[in-house]
């Protein structure tokens, strides 16, 4: 334990998100939307270096968002077959879900973690596609251009629902903290004993809605995050679009853990499209361990935010 980095964090955890539901098929060919190109490229990116997979469903169709167990129930089994990689489902599910659609994945499968939002927001995605001319199917432009009006739902009173509902299972949870006050609303369910360490916060960076990819920001979030909760938490980021790669670097320098995958970006430099999960999780491992760091495998993730284990999961 003789550098900075080391003394701060010895191995890295990297989460890959694989496909989401913020962005649509017609502005990435790689992103993937049919159970087989999901559970292909989520075991991909385990194989590049991912310790956590966090997931959504979408219509195999058309990649439109869904939360219906039945599709998730598509992919899970491969992916469960095919890595030791931790299986994180979300709870943000889409826009257009109720708090009941979102949840119903993780209820059914019992993961060994899933995502909670710590608090309501703006969340939009009105400025994307914009010189998009053609698209390859009718719901994607009007569901782009409605983000301008959503309200992402996430009170006091949804937090301490999926907390109730989940709270058999042994699942824990990726939470999302999108700005400052949401440190806080998770503060107040660690206060009553509904959250216990080591807690893992997810900061995200750079959602229009949320607290800016600026790297104040970042330490502003980690001071308040070490303020509030001591050694109690575990701490990641993501950040939105092209501010993917430098912020996530920036956390690690910081002795956080990272996420990467298409479900936050795109891109794998300026202006050029990532072809894959595994290619951004494959730059990302690159970077940190030029930088001297070591990535965790799941086992080591498992550890290190005390899972149940992968047999443990109902799927
Ligand atoms: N798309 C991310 C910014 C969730 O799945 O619960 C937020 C997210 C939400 O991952
Ligand atoms: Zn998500």
């Amino acid at each position: 334990m003789t550098t900075a980095v080391k003394r701060l964090q010895p191995k890295v955890i990297i989460t890959c998100a694989v496909t989401g539901a913020i962005h649509t098929p017609t502005l990435s060919d790689a992103l993937p939307y049919t159970p087989q190109d999901i559970a292909q490229q989520a075991v991909e990116a385990a194989q590049a270096g991912a310790a956590i997979l966090h997931l959504h469903a979408r219509n195999p169709e058309d990649g439109s968002p869904t939360g219906d167990p039945d599709v998730f129930a598509q992919f899970l089994p491969a992916i469960g077959e095919r890595t030791d990689a931790v299986i994180n489902l979300t709870t943000g599910g889409s826009p257009e879900m109720t708090v009941e659609q979102r949840l119903a994945a993780a209820l059914r499968f019992r993961p060994e973690m899933c995502s909670l939002n710590m608090g309501s927001m703006n969340f939009s995605m009105h400025l994307m596609g914009s010189k998009v001319k053609d698209w390859k199917f009718p719901w994607e432009k009007p569901y782009i251009e409605a983000s301008e009006a959503f309200i992402f739902r996430n009170t006091f009173r949804d937090i301490a629902r999926v907390l109730e509902l989940m709270s058999d299972f042994g699942t824990r949870y990726e939470h999302e903290c999108y700005d400052i006050g949401h440190l806080y609303n998770l503060a107040y369910f660690v206060d009553r004993g509904l959250i216990k360490p080591p807690f893992f916060i997810q900061g995200v960076f750079g959602i229009l809605g949320g607290i800016g990819a600026d790297y104040d920001n970042v330490v502003f979030m980690k001071r308040t995050a070490d303020r509030l909760f001591g050694s109690d938490y575990v701490w990641s980021v993501l950040a939105a679009g092209k501010h993917q790669m430098p912020i996530t670097t920036q956390a690690a320098m910081m002795g956080g853990n990272v996420r990467v995958g298409l479900e936050d970006s795109l891109f794998i430099g300026r202006g050029r499209l990532a072809s894959s999960n595994a290619q951004q999780v494959g730059k990302i491992r690159l970077i940190l361990e030029e930088l001297g760091m070591e990535i965790a495998t799941p086992d080591e993730a498992r550890q290190i935010l005390a899972l149940k284990g992968q047999a443990e999961v109902a799927f």
